[in-house]
């Protein structure tokens, strides 16, 4: 997705009375972040978290401390004039997406009154659609997320989450601001199903990452992802780094168990690696899944059987698995990826995974198949 044009929402503005004089409000406000800034919640780095810290003068930065004296940048003070006014940017460690912060502090009776403006925010560099830490049974149905700045779901050690006939599209990722299509950290219980996943770059569609542990109970199926003509090549796309990616590394210790991928489409997906990707987990499977005009699998720490490969290297899928030549869904082009060939029988499954997308049940015609919809008929 090419970026021309930025668009800016309305800043954020607040005020409040505070019980002190104005010079003791400023020193607080700049000098003791830790006793005022929500850091359980707000941080970089919650794991870790420990202080915060602004450097009093113009130039100087905006940081969080964690626990082990790594310092993660927040902003850098662009005016400095104790007690009365201070701006700094505001950014999370990605300047390119910096916004702007004015903080006035005024006397107001026997006490001060604190302005605040968050200006500059826009819709396109930094924004996640759906974003949290700690949830709890989320449904999201028949939601139409598209062209996001960043994230279209970012969740953080959640338990209990269903998406599901959903269409998500276009988000967009840099080096610099990265994203995925959902960014996960330890969240368990997990159901990704009957979704159209469009054009999504960065690591993955699907990414576990970071220090929150053990991803448990995901089951992802029915689901189509794909890339379509209008992706562009790198730079203007990030292209994956796998549909579903769980990073377990030197920056990462993500861990998924008991994930079940079945019936998905993966279509003209480029980047890297087409396939599944778990660094570390026990208990996972992938049955009946079609690939199609995609860059090499690479698949890892998953067990697949009954895939369908069309001009994709499977790399090390060998179980069960068909090869197929040509094109075998109606109309790409339109996103009509309804099959027009017959698959050979897929893996019979239980609940719930016997209904497609479109309610049509799995294997009626006595042929289970491959791929996120089910075909009747010879
Ligand atoms: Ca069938």
């Amino acid at each position: 997705m090419t970026q021309t044009t930025k668009t800016e929402v309305a800043p954020i503005e607040k005020t409040v009375l505070v019980a002190r004089p104005v010079e003791e409000a400023f020193r607080i406000y700049t000098e003791e972040l830790k006793s005022w800034w929500p850091l359980d919640s707000h941080a970089r780095d919650t794991e870790r978290r420990d202080t915060a810290v602004l450097e009093p003068r113009v130039g100087g930065r905006l940081y969080e401390r964690t626990r082990d004296g790594e310092e993660l940048d927040w902003g850098e003070v662009q005016v400095w004039d104790p007690p009365h006014r201070l701006v700094h940017t505001w950014h999370l460690g990605r300047p390119e997406t910096a916004t702007e912060v004015e903080v006035r502090f005024a006397p107001e009776g026997d006490g001060t009154r604190v302005e605040l403006v968050h200006r500059g925010r826009n819709t396109e560099t930094s924004d996640d659609g759906l974003y949290g830490f700690y949830a709890r049974n989320v449904t999201l149905s028949y939601c139409y997320l598209h062209d996001l700045g960043r994230v279209p779901i970012l969740m953080r050690e959640w338990n209990g989450m269903t998406v599901e006939y959903c269409y998500i599209a276009r988000n967009s990722s840099s080096p610099v601001n990265h994203a995925e299509g959902v960014s996960d950290s330890g969240s368990d219980n997990v159901v990704i199903r009957n979704n159209v996943w469009k054009d999504i770059e960065g690591t993955g569609f699907i990414v576990i990452l970071g220090n929150g542990g053990a991803a448990d109970n995901w089951q992802i199926y029915g689901n189509v992802f794909f890339h379509s003509a209008q992706y562009g090549a790198p730079p203007n796309n990030e292209g994956v780094a796998g549909v579903i990616r769980v990073l377990n590394d030197a920056s990462n210790a993500s861990v998924a168990n008991n994930w079940t991928i079945h019936n998905n489409s993966l279509i003209n997906i480029q980047g890297l690696w087409s396939g599944f990707r778990i660094d570390a987990g026990t208990n996972n499977v992938a049955f009946n899944n079609l690939w199609h005009n995609s860059v090499r699998t690479a698949h890892t720490g998953v067990s697949l059987s009954h895939s369908w490969y069309f001009n994709t290297v499977p790399d090390g899928d060998s179980v069960s698995v068909q090869m197929g030549t040509g094109n075998p869904f109606r109309d790409i082009s339109n996103e009509d990826f309804h099959l027009t060939a017959a698959t050979a029988p897929g893996r019979l499954l239980g609940s719930p995974y016997g209904t497609d997308m479109e309610g049509s049940p799995r294997g009626a015609d006595g042929v289970w198949d491959r791929g996120a919809l089910e075909r009747s008929g010879p």
